[in-house]
């Protein structure tokens, strides 16, 4: 008897907008071949497990049949660009999102084999039409990552990404993006020379063809310097700290043939997702559905796919794993509120649940040390009752945990973050802010959980009695204890 393989297919969905239709092909992939479980990333797209080597080539031609592809979702090259999510940030928010798939087919590989290996195994393109200059024969040293913010939301934490583009916007016109590079997040426990690192704005760029060939140069640097022997150096973060950024960016500079602008003037106020009804400026209705770290739950999935079958609106991921129903007329509103009553989507979570996120972790991340997804619910309910204990029951202080310190849930850019270290232990790490531009550092190590909730305690005692006015409990850590 064979081994009974499995696999995880996760979507290249650039800006995390799909149809109803496609989000219906996704439910019923799920259904005939998955565990059924979908679980939105906090890369703003879907992934499946439990997809059966066997079945592997129908599941992935009924993916391409709904014009849906995984395509360099995993890998050595660009991976796929996010983009905030909430039209309602501003009134040419759809302007801005289209730079997400642009950037995202400028970067593709050029490779056909995807088709050629899933759809009949028969050689469908000429190889000498293949030629990719971008990736050579050789692709990236290291995954590569890009987000672009729409401020004053920073939801898909840009700083995080090998380049952020972070939008800058004057009188409702785009007058270009500021550009940050060598954004990670990743460590590894015990090995010095890793570190997580937030991207450097390195200026500004008014032009559209300027600042992608920007983007394009960036990763040509990447693949020519890129340190391809030690795995745990590769990231363009160590790229540029060996080169310096000035070295990095006058290279790219005389690559692009370009010159920077001084960066301009932005400010993030805000990072969790608008939950509930919100309208657009072209009077269109949002509503956004709290999905706890990314699991769609039953009620939800049969709920999703009511909807998805009335074709009333769009489907949108965001970066911090939740669902926004997009795109829905005035006169089709009460239809959704409808189902939302007979599914019970409706519910209220408390600030902190709705500020939490977490990785995918046991069981099935072969890296995983200790639970996330599954515990930080857990964890939240017994946290809970201690917000309401000092009185910060309204407080979205957020909070995040991830099962090794690959950082895959963003933990790191938490003002209350979790690293696993081991089986039902974890790193507490204090003092980012709340909106994504301080990492946090390590404030007491290996902790279990009856140790974090009596941190948590002191923590929070400390922080009603000495906060100063409107200090965040993020600012306020990282005043007290790392400054
Ligand atoms: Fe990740 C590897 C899940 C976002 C850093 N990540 C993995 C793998 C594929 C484990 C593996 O290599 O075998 C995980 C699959 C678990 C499973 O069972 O499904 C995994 N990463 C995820 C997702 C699904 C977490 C989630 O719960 O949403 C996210 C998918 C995003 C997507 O749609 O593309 C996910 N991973 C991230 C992020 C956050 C981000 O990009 O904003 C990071 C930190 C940012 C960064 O890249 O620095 C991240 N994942 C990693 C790393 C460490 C990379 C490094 O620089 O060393 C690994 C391990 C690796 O690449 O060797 C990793
Ligand atoms: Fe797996 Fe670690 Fe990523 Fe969590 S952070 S999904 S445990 S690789």
């Amino acid at each position: 008897l064979d081994k009974l393989y499995s696999f995880m297919i996760r979507l290249r969905i650039p800006g995390g907008v799909i149809t109803a239709k496609q989000w219906q092909a996704i439910h019923e992939i799920s259904e005939q071949y998955g565990t059924g479980v979908l679980k939105i990333t906090t890369r703003q797209t879907i992934q499946l497990h439990g997809l059966l080597k066997h079945q592997l080539s129908d599941t992935i031609k009924g993916f391409i049949t709904a014009k849906l592809d995984a395509i360099a979702a995993c890998g050595d090259v660009n991976r796929n660009v996010i983009c905030s999510s909430h039209p309602q940030v501003s009134p040419i928010f759809e302007q801005i999102h289209n730079y997400a798939d642009r950037i995202s087919t400028m970067l593709l590989p050029k490779t056909q084999s995807y088709y050629e290996i899933w759809i009949d195994d028969q050689k469908v393109y000429d190889r000498s039409l293949e030629s990719d200059p971008l990736y050579e024969d050789n692709y990236l040293p290291r995954k590569f990552k890009i987000a672009i913010a729409i401020p004053p939301t920073n939801d898909v934490d840009v700083f995080a990404n090998d380049i952020g583009l972070i939008a800058i916007i004057e009188n409702e016109q785009l007058i270009g993006f500021n550009i940050a590079i060598g954004g990670g997040l990743s460590t590894t426990h015990g090995n010095e020379k890793t570190y997580s690192r937030l991207a450097t704005v390195i200026g500004f760029s008014d032009n559209e063809q300027d600042t992608m060939k920007l983007i394009y140069e960036v990763l040509t640097i990447q693949r020519d310097y890129g340190n391809r022997s030690d795995r745990k150096q590769a990231r363009l973060k160590y790229t540029i700290d060996q080169m310096g950024v000035d070295n990095f960016v006058a290279e790219l500079e005389k690559r692009a043939g370009v010159r920077l602008q001084a960066p301009r003037a932005y400010t993030f106020t805000e990072r969790n997702d608008r939950k509930g009804w919100q309208q657009a400026e072209d009077d269109s209705w949002y509503y956004t559905l709290f999905v706890e770290n990314g699991v769609v739950q039953p009620n939800q999935k049969e709920f999703l796919s009511h909807l998805a079958k009335l074709r009333l609106s769009d489907f949108r991921f965001t970066c911090n794993q939740n669902l926004i129903l997009g795109e829905i007329a005035t006169e089709d509103k009460w239809m959704v509120e409808k189902l939302i009553k007979q599914f019970t989507i409706e519910t209220t979570v408390s600030g902190l649940r709705e500020s939490s996120m977490a990785c995918v972790a046991m069981p099935t991340c072969p890296l995983a040390l200790a639970e996330a997804q599954r515990y930080l619910p857990v964890l939240v309910s017994k946290v809970e009752p201690l917000l309401v204990k000092h009185d910060l029951t309204n407080d979205q202080i957020s909070i995040r945990m991830t099962g090794c310190p690959n950082g895959c849930g963003r933990s790191y850019l938490a003002e209350i973050g979790f690293v696993g270290t081991g089986p039902e232990q974890y790193n507490l790490m204090l003092g980012g802010d709340r909106y994504g531009t301080r990492l946090n550092k390590v404030y007491k190590a290996k902790l279990s959980e009856q140790e974090i909730l009596e941190q948590l305690d002191i923590l929070f005692d400390r922080y009603k009695k000495e906060a100063l006015d409107s200090e965040t409990f993020g600012d306020f850590s990282h005043r007290k204890f790392f400054t």
